[in-house]
């Protein structure tokens, strides 16, 4: 009851901002921009495969406002196939060596592998985005705690060769919910800073389209774990179904689901068109504090 209480509490006063651990501070609600180095990533895979190409677009996207750029050089859509961490660093470490001391806003980098992690944290990345949430590699945990870093811990069943096979749930917004409070308890028993935690649902990650429309629409239920939520909803699934899959509807449909997410009290939106989900944020920030 007393943690129920606490929870409620932390809830009340949700974070405005996140400290890392070199003091720069991410302010919310911020976009996340998507960098995929890789040659089969759903949306846009081959298009940064090219160093010189990926480190141009980091560099586009802080310019658009990107409060953080989240690079990956494993593609997690349904029915990938699982990229070796030898393959992964070859694709990822280039890229954040070329933009060592070039970015002001920090990197996170996307991968299940501690391994890659590690790697990625030496090259200066500041946060680790796991899609199992910690769950594929057991040495993730330990790498992101020693590494002093913020974790993205998102909720997803199997793998992405998987994952569409268990997407079934009686109640998927209790379920979600409890399996995300359950991670963020064991990354914070194996050290990771519970300030510096953030929760993600995993749209598209083992769930249908209407699992994931209803994620979005719960979200305030999310919040009350009391950390900053992170949705990536951008160009997935759920707005191809719904607002048409092609590139003008993904994108005004991408647009409709981050301001719902932000409107729900979203920390973060995960994005591959980081302009547009800048202005997104403006707007609805604006709406919501005029609302009181
Ligand atoms: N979605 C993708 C990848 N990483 N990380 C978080 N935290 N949340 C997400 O929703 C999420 C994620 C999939 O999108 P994308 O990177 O565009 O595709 P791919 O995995 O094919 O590279």
């Amino acid at each position: 009851m007393h943690g129920e209480r606490v929870l409620e509490f932390i809830a009340k006063r949700r974070r405005r901002s996140m400290r890392l651990a070199d003091g720069r501070v991410i302010e919310f609600p911020a976009v996340m921009g998507v960098l995929n180095v890789t040659p089969d990533s759903f949306s846009d895979g081959g298009r940064y495969f090219d160093c010189g190409r990926a480190v141009a677009r980091a560099l586009e996207m802080e310019a658009e406002g990107a409060a953080i750029i989240d690079v990956g050089g494993e593609s997690t859509r349904p029915g990938a196939p699982a990229v070796p961490a030898a393959l992964e660093l070859e694709r990822i470490v280039p890229v954040l060596r070329a933009l060592g001391g070039k970015l002001r806003v920090p990197i996170s980098i996307d991968t299940r592998k501690a391994e890659v992690a590690a790697a990625a944290l030496a090259e200066g990345a500041a946060i680790v985005n796991d899609v199992s949430g910690f769950e594929f590699d057991p040495g993730m945990a330990k790498v992101t705690a020693n590494g002093g870093a913020a974790a993205v811990l998102m909720h997803m069943r199997g793998t992405p060769g998987t994952m569409m096979r268990q997407a079934h749930y009686r109640d998927v917004v209790g379920t979600v919910r409890e399996a995300l409070s359950a991670r963020a308890r064991s990354a914070i028993a194996a050290g990771v800073r519970p300030s510096r935690i953030i929760l993600d649902p995993g749209l598209g990650f083992a769930k249908q389209v209407h699992h994931s429309l209803r994620l979005l629409g719960a979200l305030p239920r999310l919040c009350t774990l009391g950390y900053p939520i992170l949705v990536g909803a951008s160009r997935k699934s759920l707005v191809r179904a719904t607002a048409g899959a092609e590139p003008a509807a993904l994108e005004f449909g991408t647009a409709a689901a981050s301001a719902i997410a932000i409107f729900n009290g979203a920390a973060i939106v995960r994005v591959h068109e980081v302009a547009a989900a800048v202005a997104v944020t403006k707007m609805v920030t604006a709406i919501k504090s005029s609302c009181g």
